[in-house]
C-alpha cells in the first residue's frame, strides 16, 4: 500500500477505529487521503481547522424502519439510510441506491465520494448517499410502489429542496423516482420538483439526466484521448454492466466510432465481435428488465459466459460501469495481458486498490469514478437550474453544457495534479482539486 502522510494516519487510523466493519469506507478514505500528503505541506491551515478530520465524519446519519407488504399480503421489512456528508458547497445531493448488500458502510463510501464528486462539477451541491437492502429484482411494480411509498413516508422529513435532493443509483431509475417524487407531493402537499432529480420528462424531469453519466464518462475518456493525440475511432471497448450508465456509456462509445465489444451483469458477460447491438440490448434491459444472458440466446454468434470476469475479453479501453471493486488484481493482470491502454470509472469505486496499482505501474491511463462518471450529478444539478427558473431546455443545448463540464473537470484534474507536483495523475488531480474546493469553502463558515 502506497504510504499515508505522517501527519495523514492518525486521521485514517481514527476512522477506521470509529466505523468499524464498514470496509467500502475505509478504502474511499484511504483513497483520497493518499492524495492529501503534498495538500497538507503546502496549507498548515487546514490541519490548523482539523478540516480532514471533520470531512470524515458525516453530518448527519439517518437509519430507519421500512415496512410494506408483499403482493401475497405478507409483511416485508428493509433498513433504509440518508447519510447527509457535507453541506459545505450546497445543499446535499446524491444518488438513493436499492441493492440486498447495502449497509451503512456502503452508503458512507459512496456519500464520501460524492463530496468530492460534486465539488469537481463546479456547482453548488454538498454531498450525501441514500438507499436500502431492499432487492428490486423480481418484484412487481405494485411491490417497488408500496416500497417507495414507505421509504419516503420516512424520508421526506429529511429532504426538500434547499436540503438535500436524492437522484437515483443502482436499482433506482425512473420507476423509482416517479413513486417517490408521487408520495412525497403527497405528503407535504407541494409540487416541489427540486426535491429529486432524474424526473421524468413530462413531470419536471430534464433531458439528457437518463444518459448523463454514461455520455459523460465517455466525454472524458475523449479528452483522455485527445490529450494522446488519439480518439475514439475503431476501438475496442469493454463495458461492464448493464444498466443505466453503462447503456449510455456504449451508446456514445459507439457514436464516437468505437466497437464495444462486452457487456455484463451479475451472472456473466457476452461477447459480441461484430459490436453491441444497443436497440437489442435496450429492449431487453429496459423494455422487459432482462439479462445479458436473454441478448445472447436472440443474437447469433454471440457468446453468453457466466460466472467469469469480462475483464478477460482483450480490449484497448475498459470502463467499469456496474459495481465497487468488480475489478481486482486478477481483472488488471487479464487486461494489461490484453493490451489495455485506458481504464475509465463509471461506477463508484470499482477497482480494487491492488488493481489501480497494477495498471498505473504497466503504464495504462486511469481516471477515477469521481471524476469520470461525475456528469450524472452534474446535469442532475441542471435539472434543479431548470426547476428553480420553472424553465426547460432541449436536448442539444443540455448535451452541450453537460460535454462542457466533462471538459472541464478533465482539465481541473490535469492542471491541478501538475500544479501540486504530479502531472497525469487523474487520481491526485481529482480528489485534490474536489478537496481544496470543499475545503476552503469549510474554513469560510467557521467551525460546523
Ligand atoms: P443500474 O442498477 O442501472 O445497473 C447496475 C448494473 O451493474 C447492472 O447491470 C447490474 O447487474 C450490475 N451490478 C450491480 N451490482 C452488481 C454486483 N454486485 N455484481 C455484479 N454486477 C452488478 O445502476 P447504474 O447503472 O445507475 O449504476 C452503475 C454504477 O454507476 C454504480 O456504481 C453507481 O453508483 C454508479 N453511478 C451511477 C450514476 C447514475 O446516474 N445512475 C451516476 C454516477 C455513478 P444485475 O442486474 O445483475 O444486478
Ligand atoms: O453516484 C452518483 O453520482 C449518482 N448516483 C448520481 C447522483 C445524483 O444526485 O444525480
Amino acid at each position: 500500500m502506497p504510504v499515508l502522510d505522517e501527519s495523514l494516519t492518525p486521521v485514517f487510523e481514527e476512522v477506521v477505529r470509529r466505523n468499524p466493519g464498514e470496509a467500502e469506507f475505509h478504502q474511499a478514505v484511504r483513497e483520497v487521503l493518499e492524495s492529501l500528503g503534498p495538500v497538507v505541506a503546502k496549507h498548515p491551515e487546514y490541519a490548523d481547522a482539523e478540516i480532514i478530520r471533520r470531512l470524515c465524519e458525516p453530518e448527519r446519519q439517518i437509519i430507519f424502519r421500512v415496512p410494506w407488504t408483499d403482493d401475497a399480503g405478507r409483511v416485508q421489512l428493509n433498513r433504509g439510510f440518508r447519510v447527509q456528508f457535507n453541506s459545505a458547497l450546497g445543499p446535499y445531493k446524491g444518488g438513493l441506491r436499492f441493492h440486498p448488500s447495502v449497509y451503512l458502510g456502503i452508503v458512507k463510501f459512496l456519500g464520501f465520494e460524492q463530496i468530492f464528486k460534486n465539488a469537481l462539477t463546479g456547482m453548488p451541491i454538498g454531498g450525501a448517499k441514500g438507499g436500502s437492502d431492499f432487492d428490486p429484482k423480481g418484484r412487481s411494480n405494485a411491490e417497488v410502489m408500496r416500497f417507495c411509498q414507505s421509504f419516503m413516508t420516512e424520508l421526506s422529513r429529511h429532504v426538500g429542496e434547499y436540503t438535500d435532493v436524492p437522484a437515483g443509483d443502482i436499482g433506482v431509475g425512473g420507476r423509482e423516482i416517479g413513486y417517490l417524487f408521487g408520495q412525497y407531493k403527497r405528503m407535504t402537499n407541494r409540487y416541489e420538483s427540486g426535491v429529486l432529480t432524474g424526473k421524468g420528462l413530462t413531470w419536471g424531469g430534464s433531458q439528457v439526466r437518463t444518459e448523463a453519466t454514461g455520455y459523460g464518462a465517455v466525454y472524458f475518456v475523449d479528452e483522455m484521448l485527445r490529450g494522446a493525440g488519439d480518439s475514439f475511432d475503431d476501438k475496442r471497448v469493454v463495458v461492464s454492466g448493464s444498466g443505466n450508465v453503462a447503456i449510455y456509456a456504449i451508446e456514445k462509445a459507439q457514436q464516437l466510432g468505437a466497437i464495444v465489444v462486452a457487456c455484463s451483469d451479475s451472472d456473466g458477460y457476452v461477447v459480441d465481435e461484430a459490436g453491441i447491438d444497443l436497440d437489442l440490448l435496450k429492449e431487453i434491459k429496459n423494455g422487459h428488465r432482462g439479462r445479458v444472458n436473454d441478448y445472447a440466446e436472440q443474437r447469433p454468434g454471440v457468446r453468453f459466459v457466466p460466472g467469469r470476469s469480462i475483464w478477460e475479453v482483450p480490449c484497448a479501453i475498459a470502463l467499469p460501469c456496474a459495481t465497487q471493486n468488480e475489478l481486482d488484481a486478477d481483472g488488471a493482470a487479464a487486461l494489461i495481458r490484453g493490451g489495455t491502454r485506458i481504464v475509465a470509472e463509471g461506477a463508484n469505486m470499482p477497482t480494487t486498490p491492488e488493481a489501480i496499482r497494477a495498471l498505473r505501474e504497466a503504464g495504462v491511463l486511469f481516471a477515477p469514478g469521481k471524476a469520470v462518471n461525475a456528469g450524472g450529478v452534474a446535469t442532475s444539478a441542471l435539472e434543479m437550474q431548470q426547476n428553480a427558473s420553472r424553465d426547460s431546455w432541449t436536448f442539444e443545448y443540455t448535451d452541450e453544457r453537460l460535454g462542457e463540464i466533462m471538459r472541464s473537470i478533465h482539465d481541473r484534474c490535469l492542471e491541478t495534479a501538475d500544479t501540486y507536483g504530479k502531472p497525469g495523475d487523474y487520481v491526485a488531480g481529482a480528489n485534490i482539486a474536489g478537496f481544496t474546493q470543499v475545503a476552503d469553502a469549510m474554513l469560510a463558515l467557521g467551525l460546523i
